[in-house]
């Protein structure tokens, strides 16, 4: 893979970077430089990780660009987090450079210089690049992305260029991407939705990407009304947001608005299960029937309803192109019958390669060679439909996954708190809230804003708790676990 970047017309618009664009020749010639300027003189940086702190920016792209064509493994750190979960991911990956800029430098340095990890701003380390780039074999690792799962911590998965290249490649088909299309980025650059199926697909066909920052819906509206795009693609809470969002407006610049979501070639909701309200409610409002689709940070899109032909609510379609799909049930055995649930199994050129440096969570991972999902789904007629998860302990909060063990460990490092246990609840707008039931010492008190205070900092702001209860004990079995799905029933 040369650096998953179109090069048919390099005069063609690459990125909006606010009023400043970018073309595909242009921003070849700045990953070359960013290449250069990070092998330094050396050959190749032989999956050497380099992360990065950089906001949705042109400087994001180059870094991410130039650690590939460098021959590095590319690590995008979310500009959100904490510095104990920043220093989580550069030890854990072994991270022996970062990439940030001016405006966010301050929050990290520290913990580089801690670290001793050398620390550089983007436009810095830009060189001439060498004659000649590394050649890079399809089955090198590419790039790791930290994602939350059963355990406290989160791992990082680990894709190949050659994994890339197929999520990108099967999506650019199945979604019939063009070179005239637009698209408006405002999903977190450290996940898979935003990085491949928005960002990647986006330039590998010839695209224009529209960088933002942060979600703004009405700097985001005013465009749309614009006709300015001809994709979109969020989470299932950003429908909701923007259907509250344009229900409040006054009709006309609503009209103006759902108008320029009609006029696009198409819509998509996924990271969580887009309920059928929201499917409705987008319909009635702009005409668009949603495409809902299905993956996870290590398998990219694994199902998805069909661009041309029925698009049903409440189901994520079929298998994409080269996706073989398994359901398990809870004996082991295949399902083979419509309206049978099991696990969702996942064998595919898109699925990742590792686990970094946990081969224990990696081999576990599989079974006899397929992806063990965790998603349990039914087959009816001829659509899968996700039901749920196999563990209680994964919360999805506005498309994140978000480990309750993990949130779990960090609040009993609260000095009040004696028992702690993290569960998600039912939330129109999050789609799962998170939750804290609390077992207190002594006499001590705790109110919602006071755990919020003591979390900021601590956890990223999407993952401290919305909710609190205080009991006098946790509901436990006769094994001495706690019982999380009662617990639910608390809030
Ligand atoms: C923000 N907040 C959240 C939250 N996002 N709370 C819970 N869950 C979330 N996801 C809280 C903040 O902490 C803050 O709380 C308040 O909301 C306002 O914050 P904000 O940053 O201004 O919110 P907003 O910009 O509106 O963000 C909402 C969002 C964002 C939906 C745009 O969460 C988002 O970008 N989600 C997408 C995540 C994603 O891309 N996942 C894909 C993973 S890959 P307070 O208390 O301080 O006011 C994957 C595979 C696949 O899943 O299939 O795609
Ligand atoms: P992540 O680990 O952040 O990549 O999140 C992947 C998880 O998001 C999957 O394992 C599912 O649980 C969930 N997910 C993604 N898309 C959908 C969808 N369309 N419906 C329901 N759940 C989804």
């Amino acid at each position: 893979m040369r650096s998953a970047l179109n090069e048919t017309s390099p005069e063609n618009i690459a990125l909006m970077d606010g009023d400043v664009h970018f073309t595909y020749g242009e921003l070849a010639r700045r990953i070359d430089r960013m290449a250069g300027g990070l092998l330094a003189g050396s050959r190749d940086l032989y999956e050497k990780r380099v992360a990065f702190l950089v906001p949705a920016s042109v400087d994001y792209v180059i870094a991410l660009h130039g650690v590939w064509r460098a021959g590095g493994i590319a690590i995008p750190l979310n500009v959100a987090s904490t510095e104990p979960e920043w220093e989580h991911c550069l030890t854990s990956a072994g991270v022996t450079q970062l990439l940030t800029t001016e405006a966010t430098r301050g929050s990290i340095q520290r913990l580089c210089d801690r670290l001793s990890i050398p620390l550089a701003l983007v436009h810095e380390v830009a060189t001439d690049p060498p004659a000649a780039l590394p050649d890079l074999a399809p089955e090198r690792g590419a790039m790791i992305v930290f994602t939350s799962g059963t355990t406290s911590k989160p791992k990082g998965v680990v894709t190949t260029h050659s994994n890339i290249a197929a999520q990108i490649n099967t999506l650019i088909d199945a979604w019939a991407w063009q070179s005239d299309d637009v698209i408006p980025l405002f999903l977190p650059l450290h996940h898979v939705h935003g990085i491949i199926n928005v960002l990647s697909c986006a330039l590998w066909a010839g695209a224009t990407v529209h960088m933002m920052p942060k979600l703004d819906l009405g700097r985001l509206c005013d465009q749309v009304a614009n006709n300015v795009f001809t994709v979109f693609m969020a989470v299932p809470t950003i429908f909701v947001k923007l259907i509250d969002y344009l229900e409040a407006l006054e009709d006309e610049r609503s009209e103006l608005i759902c108008e320029g979501f009609s006029n696009m070639r198409l819509n998509v909701s996924g990271s969580a299960a887009c309920p059928i309200e929201v499917f409705e409610g987008w319909r009635r409002l702009t005409g668009q029937v949603l495409l809902e689709r299905y993956g996870m940070t290590e398998i990219g899109m694994a199902l998805s309803n069909p661009y041309v032909g029925e698009r049903r609510p409440g189901y994520v379609g079929q298998p994409l192109p080269d996706v073989s799909v398994q359901l398990i049930d809870e004996a082991g055995a295949l399902v083979t019958e419509e309206e049978m649930p099991g696990e969702i199994r996942i064998k595919s050129p898109t699925v990742f390669r590792e686990y970094w440096g946990d081969a224990e969570a990696t081999t576990s991972s599989f079974k006899d060679g397929w992806f063990c999902t965790g998603d349990i789904a039914v087959f009816e007629d001829g659509y899968y439909r996700i039901m749920g998860r196999s563990s209680v302990d994964i919360i999805k909060s506005g498309g994140y996954k978000l480990s309750a063990l993990e949130i779990e460990n960090k609040l009993l490092a609260h000095p009040d708190v004696a028992e702690v246990a993290v569960v998600g609840v039912a939330d129109r707008t999050w789609g799962e809230a998170v939750a804290a039931v609390v077992v207190l010492k002594g006499n001590a008190g705790m109110t919602v804003a006071s755990l919020k205070a003591w979390c900021d900092g601590e956890l990223s702001p999407y993952k401290i708790p919305k909710q609190l209860k205080v009991v006098d004990e946790l509901p436990r079995n006769a094994m001495g676990k706690v019982t999380k799905p009662s617990l639910k029933t608390l809030f």
